[in-house]
């Protein structure tokens, strides 16, 4: 429910803030939380005050503290390597007025970052960009490396578990509670197709074969602010998701997003394919940061991580569009079939691609 002026400031109120705030705008285009920027009485943008979606993040006291500790470790490992500016390359969570990470408002669940001044988020980049964004990643994975096993909470179970989307999506289909199947049955073929084949991770893990590590779990291109002076990636960012899983989510995820010509939701699928530079910069950049600690068989499956990640993310949209859109934000009443669309034409397009890519990553191997 939209919020008036008087009550988010009400609720900006709870917390230590160091500044007197006027007003709070919608801010960036995220499908899962409300998003607002903060401004204060001299004009300037100084917090960022999200509403945290908890029919999703159910457990709002673990994802707090998750992010808490991701904060905490990456500020001490950027101390440690002597870095300054700390302040703008790992987002800082303000206490309540009664020391807790949240405010519950006996409605909605709320949370106050300090805004990363002088930075900026990108939908769409370059090649050069994306040789900065996987030197990035692979530095937040290395930082995060040392995280003993199970301090941090699956904030969402499964959530990169293609088996168990899979397993959504057959329920969907089985219940068809929107009354949509009929119109989908093209695509959900299309799914049924691949589905064995997209589940290769969890059996490699069953069979001992692939580890868990810490993983962003969401790595769009736009949750990451380079710095507006020099275009250098200052902070990885949109932390609700990091928690342990497989490492091809998070190249992948980045394919997904950073390496389409198109948008997640283009309407015209003549725009959308792979731009082969962009995933090439990004694996370099990648794994000139990531070499050191990934197995030769998660270097060998990383172009399978773009294709998987974009499979599972046309299998989460159609499944939400045959649920009757209960799951992600919608802008139009078809947007979630228009989504699925978008997203099965990049992954026809990563298929015609694939053999490239595996030989573009023999020189790793
Ligand atoms: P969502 O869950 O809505 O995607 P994000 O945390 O990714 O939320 O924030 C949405 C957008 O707001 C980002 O893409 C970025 O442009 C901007 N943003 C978020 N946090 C900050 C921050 N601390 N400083 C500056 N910009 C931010
Ligand atoms: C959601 O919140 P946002 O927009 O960064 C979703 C991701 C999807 C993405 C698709 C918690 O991310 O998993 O990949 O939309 N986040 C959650 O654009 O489900
Ligand atoms: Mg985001």
């Amino acid at each position: 429910m939209a919020k008036t002026k008087e009550e988010l400031r009400d609720i900006l109120d709870h917390f230590q803030l160091n500044e007197k705030v006027t007003s709070a705008e919608p801010f960036g285009n995220g499908h899962i939380n409300d998003t607002l920027k903060v401004t204060t009485d001299k004009g300037e943008i100084k917090y960022v005050l999200q509403r945290i979606n908890h029919q999703i993040f159910t457990d709002v006291e673990a994802l707090q503290n998750n992010i808490h500790i991701v904060t905490s470790h990456i500020r001490e490992q950027l101390e440690a390597k002597g870095e300054t500016d700390i302040d703008r390359k790992v987002l800082t969570f303000l206490p309540t007025r009664d020391g807790k990470k949240y405010y519950f408002d006996g409605e909605s669940y709320w949370r106050v970052s300090l805004f990363i001044p002088r930075s900026k988020s990108y939908e769409e980049i370059t090649p050069e960009l994306s040789f900065e964004a996987g030197k990035a990643f692979g530095d937040f994975h290395a930082m995060l490396s040392d995280l003993p096993e199970g301090t941090l909470k699956e904030t969402i179970p499964n959530f990169h578990n293609m088996e168990f989307r899979l397993r959504q999506f057959h329920e969907a289909i089985e219940a068809n509670p929107a009354g949509r199947l009929d119109e989908v049955l093209d695509l959900v073929e299309e799914i049924e197709r691949r589905a064995e084949q997209m589940c290769v991770q969890e059996r490699l893990y069953r069979e001992g074969k692939l580890r868990k590590r810490v993983n962003h779990c969401d790595t769009k291109v736009n949750n990451m602010l380079f710095d507006a002076d020099n275009d250098q990636v200052l902070c990885v960012i949109d932390l609700d998701t990091v928690m342990p899983g497989f490492v091809l989510s998070d190249i992948g995820d980045f394919i997904r997003t950073g390496a389409n010509t198109g948008a997640e939701d283009d309407e015209n699928l003549d725009n959308v394919n792979v731009n082969m530079e962009i995933f090439e910069a990004y694996t370099k950049g990648y794994m000139e940061k990531a070499k050191a600690f990934l197995t030769p068989l998660e270097i060998q499956l990383l172009p399978y991580g773009g294709r998987l990640l974009t499979y599972m993310q046309t299998v989460r949209f159609l499944t939400d569009y045959i649920n009757g859109d209960t799951y992600y934000k919608i802008h139009s009443p078809k947007h979630n079939l228009i989504r699925t669309k978008a997203q099965f034409k990049l992954l026809q397009s990563l298929e015609a691609h694939a053999e490239e890519m595996d030989r573009f990553m023999q020189k790793w191997l």
